[in-house]
């Protein structure tokens, strides 16, 4: 079916700059950042630059348009996330985080989803031997410290954005994948987050419902890693988990999902011949938590140059 794009005109992108909406949703956004990067220096994590050309990227768990640069004949593929990347960097230290920009070419019927920017970013996040409670816990503590931070820094904004947003209380509830479904129904992500009061773990995600990197649990069937959904149908704001790390387990869930080999190359050929260490980690969408913060029905109202599906902007 052909998509159906707009061409935004330079009035509506003047107009959107001057917005005082989008201002006071910008500095919150800023706010969220500072925050979290001194929140994590803090707890030991080296701040890396961002890998925006790679050889290797995330192959996702969703269609998306493939975009790959031809750079004079060498073949480099925009980053859709930094996890092999972060799988790498274990090599040289043990946390490390990034502030990642992410090229997801979203097909155009994401535009009124509220949640998709073809650009975006992430706080993306890994640790060497760490598992999926050290990241839960991490994160819980981390966005206690952004709401609270936020509330005192960003008064006259939330005032402005008519907002009182309640600083999260962990530990936060834990929800199987398959007891959603049972409660829910299979797409359950919308009416799950329309019940919950506060965020709340998306646990134990069956085997080929997430990408071949997430470590799978003893039980062979589902995973061991977590999506943390936002209440009140904010919806999904995290995914990250425990990795594989093991040469012929990544291969085995590579061809259990379909993923060819070929495409991972790099990244295979250093797991074989130097080993890399076992971690977790996450990303947490910056867009979507000041969405959610702000109480705002879209993303691009975080962004001065917002990048929605199916539009050309500035
Ligand atoms: N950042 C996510 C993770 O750490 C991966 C992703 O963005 N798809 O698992």
């Amino acid at each position: 079916m052909a998509e159906s794009s707009i061409v935004v005109s330079v009035e509506k992108v003047v107009k959107h700059l001057k917005d005082h909406k989008v201002k006071a949703a910008v500095k919150v956004k800023s706010e969220v950042l500072r925050i979290a990067e001194n929140f994590l220096k803090d707890e030991g994590y080296v701040e890396l630059l961002p890998t925006i050309l790679s050889t290797v990227t995330d192959p996702l768990n969703h269609d998306v348009y493939e975009v790959t640069v031809d750079y004079n004949g060498l073949p480099y593929r925009l980053t859709q996330s930094m996890i092999f990347h972060k799988q790498l960097a274990l090599l040289a230290f043990d946390k490390i985080f990034i502030t990642s920009p992410n090229i997801r070419l979203e097909t155009f019927d994401k535009s009124t989803s509220g949640r998709h920017l073809f650009e975006f970013v992430q706080i993306d996040l890994e640790a060497r031997e760490a598992t999926r409670e050290d990241i839960m816990n991490l994160i819980e503590r981390l966005f206690v410290e952004i709401f609270k931070g936020v509330r005192e820094s960003c008064k006259e904004e939330l005032e402005f954005l008519d907002v009182d947003p309640e600083i999260p209380k962990p530990p936060f509830k834990k929800v199987k994948y398959l007891d959603a479904v049972k409660e829910y129904g299979e797409k359950f992500e919308d009416k799950l987050s329309m019940d919950l009061d506060q965020p709340a773990w998306l646990i134990d995600i069956p085997i080929l419902k997430r990408e071949f990197y997430d470590k799978l649990s003893p039980n062979g069937e589902t995973l061991l890693d977590m999506d943390l959904i936002l209440p009140r149908g904010y919806g999904e704001v995290i995914s990250g988990g425990e990795r594989e790390y093991e040469y012929d387990s990544i291969l085995r869930r590579m061809a259990i999902k379909g993923n060819d080999p070929e495409n991972f190359e790099w990244y295979l050929k250093i797991v074989k011949e130097y080993g890399i260490p076992p971690s977790a980690g996450c990303g947490f969408g910056v867009e979507r938590l000041t969405r959610y913060i702000c109480g705002l029905d879209h993303v691009k109202y975080t962004r001065l140059f917002p990048k929605v599906p199916g539009e050309l902007w500035v």
